[in-house]
């Protein structure tokens, strides 16, 4: 028996960038909580083989396709969901993107497209649920940060500040929306074992500086994140507002 705190029954989530990685594995977890999951990618084509692995294993899971950098989709999709009745009760803002590159070697266009992708696609979505949210007097929203979101490290500068201005981003939808009834809160992911770490993961002089940073000693798994997802997507977080957790092996705690 599903403990009510924990009872994601009758609520849809919106998972931005979940047709793999992080944002499946959360979506995943969701859905075995209960959810019906609306996935999201820029590529219909990944996004509908995810729906329909996810329908064979048995969770309730329908299409969004859109870039998460094109206000106009954006806009056009959520128009979709209310001509479709569908309520968007819980927003995990995951996409993202990654790009390795010192500073002096970054051209403008490049540092726009990441901080676009990361933060500013969470900002714009984001109002777009809590317009419908706030009527209803409750939703919640998972905006995805980082290590990065409090410490930096060289060559990853506007993934750093675009994942700093997620926290940020948090404790403003915090002040602003909290009153309303709905959760804005954050995931930290430590060291992931994703698609976009891969070469990090195969760099071995970065393999053993993860294991030996991180007290856990190992990368974490993306499955690791379901249980802080469903947290803040559940009752159990009704009264959490504007936090960060951090789910990284204990790496940012310690020097
Ligand atoms: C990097 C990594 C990190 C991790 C994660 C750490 O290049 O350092 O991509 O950014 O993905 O964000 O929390």
């Amino acid at each position: 028996m599903t403990n009510p705190l924990f009872d994601l029954t009758g609520r849809t989530a919106l998972v931005t960038g979940s047709s793999r990685g992080l944002g499946r594995a959360m979506a995943e977890g969701l859905a075995a909580a209960g959810a019906r999951i609306l996935v999201n990618g820029t590529d219909p084509a990944r996004v509908n083989v995810a729906v329909a692995e996810m329908r064979a294993a048995g969770f309730q899971a329908d299409p969004a396709a859109f870039d998460v950098t094109d206000e106009a989709r954006i806009k056009k999709a959520f128009a979709g969901f209310d001509a479709a009745g569908i309520a968007v009760d819980i927003l995990v803002n995951n996409a993202g993107i990654q790009l390795r590159k010192p500073m002096v070697e970054l051209e403008t266009a490049d540092w726009q497209r990441v901080i676009d992708t990361n933060l500013t696609s969470a900002f714009v979505i984001g109002r777009e649920a809590a317009k419908r949210m706030i009527p209803r007097g409750h939703g919640k929203i998972i905006n995805i940060g980082s290590l990065t979101s409090a410490l930096a490290r060289a060559t990853v500068a506007p993934y750093t500040v675009a994942k700093g201005g997620i926290k940020m981003l948090t404790q403003a939808m915090a002040a602003e929306w909290a009153e309303h009834g709905i959760q804005s809160n954050a995931i930290g992911p430590g060291y992931m074992l994703t698609d976009m770490n891969q070469a990090l993961i195969d760099n071995p002089t970065f393999d053993a500086w993860v294991k030996g940073r991180t007290p856990a000693k190992r990368w974490g798994k993306p499955e690791e994140l379901i249980g802080a997802a469903v947290f803040l997507a559940a009752p159990a977080s009704n009264y959490v507002n504007g936090q960060i957790i951090y789910v990284d092996g204990g790496m940012i705690s310690v020097l």
